[in-house]
């Protein structure tokens, strides 16, 4: 049986319409899904929509249409996205299907049992825009308005269940300390730390005021608090716990998650909320939580207003424009994951033009041409399959590099680095062929041996590079390695594809235009 990876990403709020943050944390869930399929790995990737929330219920009320409604039409917005983007998700979980609902039910109900919950009264601040509990303290540090969206708090007091964060805290810094591994990167951990040093109370989790959510199944005159709902989703669509319905354990093996993507603010609810309510459920606790900063956009903060929004259409019209996987390849290139950064035109424009038209395509096409004028469009036989002689000097280091870093960098989410070691194959290929001169050898019969072994070189090279670009830019790889003649499968795992000499020499090329075309 294959390793299974399971990987998630946030459960998107259905009030408003997707946008680029988003998009970046599917993208990026969707690349390490791709990535560990490749490796032969058995992946479950889940996304989905979060739809219980009062802000969408006010959403609904605000059109004038039933929640239900509006989260069915929201939540097709939030798919349709996906199918654009080429996202590969296994699965996609709405918190209203009654698979959730009855399992959230189930799981209130065992922290119930277990004497994890109990009725006490919330008097205080609450962050509508994220759904979130604020603290007297941090309400007053910033003047009693939300630290995200800037709008003000609302106050409310309210009947409330409690679940017992307070008695797992020491529990969790325990498995944090032991688990260096379990919040990434390593700020965000110090961050979570000291948060959860300095003190914590217990989690308030149902509203008795709110008649939208999961009722709670002690209480029907309570709603299960959003997060306890939204959380769950990560256990509830591999049919856990089980409840006695067809979806029970169906995906069970996947548990415990490897990866939960996110962004830097929700943190708090996965590296504390989550771990807490999983321990106090007596289940094992996912390996990682790994925050991804935010995007500015022009430089500014983005809004609607402001005219700088990267809004659904806008990024059709950017995949319209420069093709889907060079906005993917973008995303993930422009800034290191975990880091906030900038989207603009001209950032992308440029990376798209230095990295991709001039480095690879440039590469892939030369290739291809003098593959197609000296050796018949046949891969040339070179002197040996391993890596020796001419191309050895230029290409030996990256190739190494590539086998030898690229997993660790994919452990780490470091994409951008990924990225970076990948193309200065590309790089150190077109340096080969610039000192090398193969247009010149070609007017020289007796260099014709030597001539076949830089082409050779050159195509394998592109080979490796385009097999290790396939989870990001999966359509533009497939293009690129059906140029080479390769456009079959290859049902080997990613780490031997990588390996060098697997191109046989005499298969047909064909190339059929750059795969990047330069922009002026
Ligand atoms: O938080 N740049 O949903 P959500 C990068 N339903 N990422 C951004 C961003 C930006 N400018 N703006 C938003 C929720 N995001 C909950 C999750 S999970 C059990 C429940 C990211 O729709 C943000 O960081 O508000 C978050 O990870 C994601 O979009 C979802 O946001």
């Amino acid at each position: 049986m294959s390793e299974t990876f399971y990987i998630t990403t946030p459960i998107y709020y259905v009030n408003d319409a997707p946008h680029i943050g988003h998009s970046y944390t599917t993208i990026a869930a969707d690349v390490l899904a791709r990535y560990h399929r490749l490796q032969g790995r058995d992946v479950f990737f889940l996304t989905g929509t979060d739809e219980n929330a009062s802000k969408v219920a006010a959403a609904a009320a605000e059109r004038g249409v039933e929640p239900q409604q509006h989260c069915d039409e929201f939540c097709a917005h939030f798919r349709s996205l996906w199918q654009e983007l080429n996202i590969s998700n296994d699965d996609f979980i709405r918190t209203t299907e009654p698979r959730h609902t009855r399992r959230v039910q189930s799981i209130v109900q065992q922290l119930l049992d277990r004497d994890q919950i109990y009725l006490g009264k919330y008097e205080g601040w609450y962050d509508p825009g994220q759904e979130e509990f604020v603290t007297e303290l941090a309400a007053r540090e910033h003047d009693y308005t939300s630290a995200i969206s800037g709008r003000p708090l609302v106050r409310y007091a309210e009947p409330s269940y409690f679940f017992k964060l307070t008695a797992w805290t020491d529990r969790l810094l325990g498995h944090i300390q032991a688990h260096p591994e379990f919040i990434q990167p390593t700020s965000r951990r110090n961050e979570v730390v000291s948060k959860v040093t300095a003190g914590v109370e217990d989690l308030c989790i149902s509203r008795s005021s709110l008649d939208w959510g999961v009722v709670m199944p002690n209480d029907p005159g309570h709603r299960v608090y959003v997060w306890i709902d939204a959380l769950s989703n990560y256990l509830t669509a591999l049919g856990l716990p089980e409840i006695g319905d067809e979806h029970d354990g169906e995906s069970a093996k996947y548990w415990p998650a490897d990866v939960h993507l996110i962004g830097k603010d929700i943190l708090w609810f996965h590296t504390v909320y989550w771990p807490c309510m999983l321990m106090a459920l007596q289940v094992e606790l996912p390996r990682t939580v790994f925050a991804h900063g935010w995007w500015t956009s022009e430089g500014k903060k983005m809004s609607k207003s402001l005219g700088n929004f990267i809004s659904r259409e806008v990024i059709a019209e950017i995949c319209r424009d420069y093709s889907r996987d060079v906005f993917r390849y973008f995303l993930l290139r422009e800034v290191p994951f975990g880091q906030d950064g900038d989207f603009s035109r001209q950032a992308l424009k440029t990376r798209y033009n230095t990295e991709l038209a001039n480095d690879l395509g440039n590469l892939l096409s030369r290739s291809l041409k003098m593959i197609g004028l000296y050796f018949d469009a046949a891969v040339p036989s070179p002197q040996a399959r391993a890596l020796e002689g001419e191309p050895a000097k230029f290409l030996a280091e990256p190739v190494e590099r590539i086998a030898a870093e690229t997993p660790a960098l994919m452990a780490g989410c470091r994409f951008s680095e990924y990225l970076r070691v990948v193309l200065e194959l590309a790089a150190a290929t077109n340096r080969c062929i610039d000192a090398t001169g193969p247009f010149r050898l070609a007017k020289d019969p007796a260099q014709r041996e030597r001539l076949g072994t830089i082409l050779y070189g050159c195509a394998e090279a592109v080979r490796i590079v385009l097999s290790c670009l396939e989870p990001f830019m999966p359509e533009k790889a497939a293009a690129g390695l059906a140029q080479l003649g390769l456009s079959g499968r290859d049902a080997e795992p990613l780490r031997e594809r990588v390996k060098w000499g697997r191109l046989v020499p005499g298969t047909a090329v064909a190339a059929s235009g750059p795969l990047f075309p330069r922009r002026q």
